[in-house]
């Protein structure tokens, strides 16, 4: 069993390999970083991950890095975790790869805009009143494709819960958090009700918490706004 250290930080999207990690039930280590004083920056992590980037898995003290890369190699090495749904297809395989890029390269992007305006335009008035409505609306259409694929839910493969569930999970609370209209996305609603219902992402968010409280404590906590 390979030993596993996966590093993290709170409302990051390192949320969604955490919540895989506990799907598997595999034990492992989550290593804080502490974005504050740019700790992803520093010359000890660039060493680990030159692109100064959590989530950073781990593996038996080898770094992999990249949202789309771990949560592949987590449900290929954990099959029977069914971290995606089961297929010797080829293509099916790429389509499932497709649905993790499309949260990476697409969605994640967007989530910066609504969330962290701050990081396009570092005036705090043009950033909460310009980008970050633009990005709401930019949001809102990738949302409307979400909201009609759940139709068929409860989950992104209808009855068959993966981790591409987990993304949305974290993009939707992310979002939310800091104002993006919940009101217009039932099944999106009610996707995030049943995630939070999931032991496995209770535990994820648990472990989010206690770093939360450790940031806390030391006066390095950054809260969503
Ligand atoms: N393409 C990467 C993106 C990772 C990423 O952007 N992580 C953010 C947190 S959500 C981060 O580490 N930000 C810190 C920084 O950019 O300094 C992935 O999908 O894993």
């Amino acid at each position: 069993m390979p030993d596993l250290t996966l590093f993290v930080a709170p409302n990051t999207c390192a949320r969604v390999p955490t919540i895989a990690l506990e799907e598997i039930g595999v034990p492992f280590e989550t290593e804080l970083i502490r974005v504050k004083i740019n700790q992803q920056k520093s010359p000890e992590f660039l060493k680990i991950n030159p692109k100064g980037k959590v989530p950073t898995l781990l593996i038996d003290g080898e770094p992999l890095t990249e949202n789309v890369a771990i949560l592949s190699w987590l449900a290929a090495t954990y099959p029977e975790a069914h971290l995606l749904p089961e297929t010797e297809d080829p293509l099916e395989r790429v389509r499932q790869t497709a649905d993790l890029a499309f949260f990476a390269g697409t969605v994640h992007p967007l989530v910066t805009r609504v969330a962290m305006p701050l990081k396009f335009i570092p005036d705090a008035a043009q950033s909460f009143e310009i980008v970050r409505p633009m990005g709401i609306e930019d949001m809102k259409k990738v949302m409307q494709m979400i909201e009609a694929r759940l139709e068929n839910g409860p989950w992104w493969y209808g009855e068959t819960w993966s981790v591409v569930d987990g993304y949305l999970f974290w993009v939707w609370g992310r979002i939310t958090g800091v104002g993006f209209p919940a009101d217009e996305f039932p099944n999106i609603r009610a996707h995030h009700a049943a995630m939070q219902a999931r032991p496995a992402v209770q535990r994820a968010m648990a472990r989010e918490a206690r770093n939360i409280e450790t940031l806390k404590a030391e006066d390095l906590y950054v809260a969503p706004r």
